[in-house]
């Protein structure tokens, strides 16, 4: 069973091997073709039309599958690998091991914001950025520029307080817990966390950093902790939303699985504490 780990508590082994699969997928070409489905959802969720992957009650089941996809393919080159969750709560700090140069590397240099170390940095050759927004082809990050301070423990507990799952409209507008730790709403938790970051992690095309897939664990169980404090509280809306997906539709792209089949994560992997 795959386990979960904070990234803070990885060895130095598991650190290299989580690389060392990143890598891999994007030497073979899948990582790319997670970018490009990102990025495609990014375009098409809207308020007022269809959404899936944002701004909607399915924010956290779709990334729950999207990291799923992303996880079993890094165990196919790999597996003993399982995806790590950073706690930005806690590791809020551009000095946190993260982004020291044997993981994730550093923020990027002030000229353009160029990552200049680490596996994911441009002069190593290994992580050519092919699905952009823009011309730029290396990886950038700015760390705490656009937007100073990474979420507090007592933001995200304000968020975890909030005992209803989601509410009408189910968009962007919405009061209740996943408008809210999504970020369009109130304190602003995961949409922050994204632009602390800045560079690509701050646009549609944001798993070309490969600490999307960190943070999006964390997300992910936030909602597992969410969850144990409202047992009786559940996923919603439930049936007949025009352009939002109920409990009991399936989801693009995959079209075979539902919110209901994703609201237990245990029958997937469980976390480290
Ligand atoms: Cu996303």
């Amino acid at each position: 069973m795959t386990v979960r780990k904070n990234q803070a508590a990885l060895t130095a082994d598991e650190k290299r091997r989580f690389v060392n699969a990143v890598l891999e997928l994007k030497r073979n070409g899948r990582y790319d073709e997670f970018v490009r489905t990102h990025n495609g959802f990014i375009m098409s969720d809207t308020d007022s039309g269809e959404r899936t992957g944002h701004r909607s009650p399915s924010f956290l089941p779709w990334h729950r599958r999207f990291l799923l996809d992303f996880e079993q393919a890094l165990q196919a080159v790999d597996s003993s690998v399982a995806l790590p969750y950073w706690d930005w709560s806690t590791d809020r700090t551009v000095r946190a091991s993260l982004w020291a140069p044997d993981f994730l590397g550093g923020t990027g240099r002030s000229s353009d914001g160029r990552v200049m170390d680490g596996p994911f940095a441009a002069t190593g050759g290994n992580w050519p950025i092919s699905v952009r927004v823009d011309g730029r082809t290396f990886l950038r990050r700015s760390l705490g520029t656009a937007v100073r301070e990474l979420p507090t423990r007592a933001e995200v507990d304000s968020v975890l307080a909030l005992s209803t799952y989601d509410m009408a409209p189910y968009n962007s507008s919405s009061d209740g817990f996943r408008n809210n730790l999504e970020g369009w709403r109130g304190v602003n938790l995961h949409n922050r966390v994204h632009v602390w970051v800045g560079g690509q992690m701050a646009t549609g095309v944001s798993p070309n950093d490969p600490v999307f897939w960190l943070h999006h664990a964390y997300v992910d169980k936030l909602w597992a902790e969410w969850q144990r404090r409202h047992p009786d509280a559940g996923y919603v809306p439930t049936g007949g939303t025009p352009d939002v997906i109920d409990l009991d539709d399936t989801m693009k792209p995959w079209n075979d699985v539902r919110p209901s089949d994703l609201l237990d994560h245990t029958k997937f992997y469980t976390f480290d504490s």
